[in-house]
């Protein structure tokens, strides 16, 4: 199982109080990360100490950056123009966005979003205790350890974000119904059964020639013709290479370039995702780009490492 340092002594405890106050209001409006085991157990974690007069929203980072709405919570994204009231978040580039929040609590140190929620919720509702091995999990997957399944969980994730966000919450019912200790487990949840089985009869080839890719330095995935819900098991490649690419059609006629790098690059997935105006964390990182500026990204990354680009 992963390690993780001791949480005990962190000041997280401070900020009990505070969120025992505010889960206790009468209305409550939250909006997480729908594209990932993070954003979905942290959701999930709050449903849990708190199902009744919730308002659930999911949203992504390229998304929410850039809207006017408001939350009194925000999980695992960045804070949108809006405002909120409290953010949870563990992604250092959105430090930098902070003045957009009453009270921040920013942990880039944990592993996941889930974990910086849990501990604190934990402080006065010890019954989140049972999900703690669901905790793991998310800390696990959220720190880039993906295996087939829980790529293929993530992939099928971001399929219903982008055609049935609400089926979301069906995930976090199940989540919360049966709580996953292995990605194994991720995959046989009810709610997702079908997308899982849709994904594995589509794209079974695809995978596959992904998972024989045979490394290298640095590899440009160019996979434009395939939904961008794809990227996940894409990165199943990332194992292989210092320095993986995965290139997606975005919104506005925008590509949108994900990144992971390993430890020994030169370069992280995150330098390249901020001189591109993106973010997200250190080995995990994206932007979106203008097809134009393609070459001269190219050109950066070959001042590092050699880099051979594939069209899937
Ligand atoms: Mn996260």
């Amino acid at each position: 199982m992963p390690h993780f340092k001791d949480f005990k002594g962190d000041p997280l405890r401070q900020y009990v109080g505070m969120l025992e106050d505010l889960m206790k209001e009468e209305r409550l409006s939250i909006c997480s990360h729908g594209e990932d085991l993070d954003g979905l157990t942290s959701a999930s974690l709050v449903i849990a100490v708190r199902p009744e007069g919730l308002e659930v929203h999911f949203s992504a980072p390229y998304e929410i950056k850039n809207l006017w709405d408001s939350y009194d919570l925000v999980l695992d994204l960045p804070p949108p123009r809006g405002g909120a009231r409290v953010l949870i978040d563990h992604h250092a580039s959105n430090i930098s966005l902070l003045d957009r929040v009453r009270t921040p609590i920013l942990r880039p140190e944990y592993p996941s979003t889930a974990r910086v929620l849990y501990e604190i919720l934990r402080g006065w509702e010890p019954g989140v205790g049972r999900y703690s091995e669901l905790i793991d999990l998310t800390d696990a997957t959220d720190s880039g350890k993906m295996d087939l399944e829980s790529s293929l969980f993530t992939s099928a994730i971001r399929k219903l974000f982008k055609e049935r966000k609400r089926k979301l919450l069906e995930v976090c019912g199940d989540l919360l119904r049966s709580p996953p200790i292995s990605s194994k487990d991720l995959i046989e949840l009810p709610s997702l059964r079908s997308e899982v089985s849709f994904l594995t009869r589509e794209y079974g080839d695809l995978i596959e020639r992904v998972l024989s890719l045979s490394g290298g330095e640095a590899l440009l995935l160019n996979v434009r013709n395939y939904p961008s819900y794809l990227v996940p098991l894409m990165q199943l490649a990332s194992q292989g290479y210092k320095l993986l690419g995965t290139l997606t059609r975005g919104s506005d006629g925008l590509l949108r370039l994900s990144l992971r790098s390993r430890p020994d690059s030169p370069i992280t997935a995150l330098q390249i995702a901020e001189a591109l105006g993106g973010g997200g964390h250190e080995h995990a990182a994206g932007a979106l780009v203008s097809p134009s500026t393609m070459p001269e990204i190219v050109e950066k990354i070959r001042r590092f490492l050699s880099l051979s680009v594939v069209d899937l």
